[in-house]
C-alpha cells in the first residue's frame, strides 16, 4: 500500500469522528516551531574569547563534527530543516554574535553582529528568536548576573539585556515576524541562604531597569524563565517559577515555561490552562528532563503529548511560543535536531487528530468510562499514516529514510571539520 493509500484509510477512521484530517494537516503547516541553534555547537557560541560553559547547565558527549563557527552551524541547520516538515524559527543566543574577528563586548552588541543571521533567515523563511546571554562569562562566574550585590555588574548585565531587547526587535522589524526576546539567569545558591528576599528586590530592579526601555510589540516580545535547580544553584534560585510568574503578570510579559525547570512530579501540561486564563500568550522550552534538568532530546513520550493535547484543544496554538531547548554531544547534532523538532510536530499532529471537543463533552456529562475509553483507543489510531502522508506532501523524508541523509552529511561534511 502506498503512503497515499493508507492515508486514505486513516482519514476514514478519523472522519467517523467528525475529525477532518485535510483541515488538520492545513493547520499543522501554520505552527512554527522555535529550533534552538545551541544543540549545534553544545552551548558554546563562537565568541572571540571563549568562555567554559557555565551558569549550572552543562553538555556532555564528544560526538564528533559540532559546528565551530557560525557559517558551520547555519549549514547544519539548513540540514536539520530540509528534513523537518513546515516553516519554522530559529532561536539565537547572544554568543552566536558574528564580530569579525573583534572582541565585541555583550553590553555592547548590535542589530549589526546578527546581519548573516538575518539575511540567511530571508534567504531561508525563517523566524528569528533571541536570548541574552548570562553565563559562560568573567561576570557571571560566582552565579549571579542580574541580582549580584555589585551594581557594576548588575549594570552590565541590565545594558546587555536591554541591548538584547533591541536586537530581537531589529529581527522582527526585518523578518516580519516578532522575535521572542528571552531572559533566563543562573542566579543562585548552592547551599541554604540566609536571605531569600534581598537577591530577588535586586532582580526585580534589574528587570524594570531593562523593560523601561521601550520596544516596540509588533517586533519584539519579552519572555522571562525561571527555574527549580542549577549545577551549583542547588538549594536556591533567585528567578524561581512564583517570581517570574508575578512579575510577568503584573509587568504584562510573556512566562517561559521550560519543561526542565519543575519538580520531577510536576507537569508543565497542567500548567497550560492556568497561564492561559491570566495571559495572552506564553512561551515554551520543550526538553527532556531524565531524573534531573539534563536536557535530553525530546521524544514523543506522554508529556509532550499532552502538552501539545492542552495547547490544541484550549485552541491556543497562537498563543502558546513553542520553542525546544535540549543539548546531547553524545549523538549525531543534526539527527539530535531532527528528531526533536520531528517529535514536538507529531505531538501537536496527534493532538490534532483527537476529537478533543466529544471527549470534553463527556467530561461535562460526567461518563467517565466513555472518555477514558476513547482516550486510550485513540492512542492506537493510525496517527502514523497521517503523519507519514503529512512528511511526504511537505517534501521531507517520510519515516526513518531522513537518517540516510544526515549519514551521508556527516560523511561529507561533518567528519571533515
Ligand atoms: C537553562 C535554560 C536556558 C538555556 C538556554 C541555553 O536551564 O533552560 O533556556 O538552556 O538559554
Ligand atoms: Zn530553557
Amino acid at each position: 500500500m502506498t503512503i497515499k493509500e493508507n492515508f486514505e484509510l486513516a482519514k476514514q477512521a478519523y472522519a467517523k469522528w467528525g475529525v477532518d484530517v485535510e483541515e488538520v494537516v492545513e493547520k499543522l503547516k501554520n505552527v512554527p516551531i522555535s529550533i534552538h541553534c545551541w544543540q549545534g555547537d553544545d552551548v558554546a557560541g563562537f565568541e572571540v574569547n571563549q568562555n567554559e560553559l557555565s551558569g549550572g547547565i552543562d553538555v556532555t558527549g564528544n560526538y564528533p563534527g559540532k559546528a565551530t563557527n557560525a557559517e558551520e552551524l547555519r549549514s547544519d541547520l539548513e540540514k536539520a530543516l530540509s528534513l523537518i516538515p513546515g516553516k519554522h524559527r530559529v532561536n539565537l543566543h547572544a554568543i552566536y554574535a558574528e564580530t569579525n574577528g573583534e572582541v565585541v563586548e555583550r553590553d555592547q552588541l548590535e542589530p549589526k553582529h546578527f546581519e548573516n543571521w538575518v539575511k540567511w533567515a530571508k534567504e531561508n523563511g525563517l523566524g528569528l528568536d533571541y536570548n541574552p546571554t548570562l553565563f559562560s562569562h568573567p561576570k557571571a562566574d560566582d552565579g549571579l548576573t542580574l541580582s549580584h550585590p555589585n551594581e557594576e555588574i548588575r549594570e552590565f548585565w541590565i545594558n546587555h539585556c536591554i541591548g538584547s531587547r533591541k536586537i530581537g526587535e531589529y529581527f522582527g522589524r526585518e523578518l516580519g515576524t516578532p522575535a521572542l526576546t528571552n531572559i533566563w539567569i543562573p542566579d543562585g545558591y548552592k547551599d541554604i541562604p540566609s536571605d531569600r528576599l534581598t537577591p530577588r528586590k535586586r532582580l526585580k530592579e534589574s528587570l524594570d531597569k531593562i523593560f523601561a526601555v521601550e520596544t516596540d510589540e509588533r517586533y519584539n516580545l519579552d519572555a522571562v524563565e525561571s527555574k527549580v535547580f542549577g549545577i551549583g544553584s542547588e538549594s536556591y534560585v533567585v528567578g524561581s517559577h512564583e517570581f517570574y510568574l508575578n512579575y510577568a503578570m503584573k509587568n504584562d510579559k510573556l512566562c517561559l515555561l521550560d519543561t526542565g525547570h519543575y519538580h520531577p512530579t510536576e507537569t508543565v501540561s497542567n500548567k497550560i490552562s492556568s497561564m492561559l486564563l491570566f495571559s495572552e500568550k506564553l512561551a515554551l522550552h520543550v526538553s527532556r528532563p531524565v531524573r534531573w534538568d539534563s536536557d535530553h532530546v525530546v521524544i514523543l513520550d506522554d508529556e509532550l503529548k499532552e502538552i501539545a493535547l492542552e495547547i490544541v484543544r484550549n485552541d491556543a496554538l497562537n498563543r502558546v511560543i513553542i520553542g525546544l531547548d535540549f543539548f546531547d554531544a553524545s549523538i549525531n547534532r543534526v539527527a539530535a535536531w531532527t528528531i526533536g523538532t520531528r517529535n514536538m510536530i507529531k505531538a501537536l499532529l496527534y493532538a490534532m487528530l483527537v476529537p478533543n471537543e466529544y471527549l470534553k463533552q463527556l467530561q461535562e456529562e460526567g461518563n467517565f468510562t466513555e472518555r477514558l475509553a476513547l482516550m486510550e483507543e485513540f492512542k492506537t489510531y493510525p496517527f502514523g499514516a497521517i503523519w507519514d502522508y503529512y512528511c511526504e506532501k511537505m517534501g521531507v523524508p517520510v519515516r526513518e529514510s531522513w537518517l540516510e541523509e544526515v549519514k551521508a552529511y556527516e560523511q561529507e561534511v561533518l567528519l571533515k571539520r
